[in-house]
């Protein structure tokens, strides 16, 4: 027989042996979720289909302290955002459209008339950090895992 309390337990117990296990993989808990940062490069696709075979997706910046987070590597990371559409609509890969956004200086720039559409982080020592660039070119990549109780 479970009570609430039986309930609890039995959710604190799959919620330690999973996050345990990604953690002995490498990943690391901040907030409510799990990150991995890559020491080798893919482009964004690549990159994305990484992560998603780990059970996650490219991070998704939801907070100025997740951005923060996100700033620490001083490596080029592609984050979990592009554009899909002509109109530079920036939608982030969980299909929301960007709101609060932490571009860089100048950015994003479409740098001399190149085609870039998906999203690094560039300026280490800004908060505004962003950059748009060639979804082809080679980044480190940063996946994140939602993971509450
Ligand atoms: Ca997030
Ligand atoms: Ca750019």
């Amino acid at each position: 027989m479970k009570n609430y309390d039986g309930n609890c337990e039995i959710n604190l117990r799959a919620f330690l042996l999973t996050t345990g296990q990604y953690i002995q993989l490498g990943w690391v808990y901040f907030h409510t979720s799990l990150y991995y940062i890559s020491s080798t490069k893919k482009t964004w696709q690549e990159s994305r289909d990484f992560c998603q075979q780990q059970g996650a997706d490219l991070v998704i910046i939801n907070t100025k302290e997740e951005q923060d987070f996100t700033r620490q590597f001083y490596r080029l990371t592609w984050l979990g955002l592009r554009n899909i559409t002509k109109r530079r609509r920036w939608t982030w890969v969980d299909g929301t459209t960007l709101t609060k956004s932490y571009w860089g200086p100048g950015e994003p720039n479409g740098f001399e008339g190149k085609i870039e559409n998906c999203v690094e982080i560039r300026f280490f020592d800004l908060e505004n950090s962003w950059n748009d660039i060639p979804c082809e070119e080679q980044n480190f990549w940063l996946c994140e895992k939602e993971a509450t109780l």
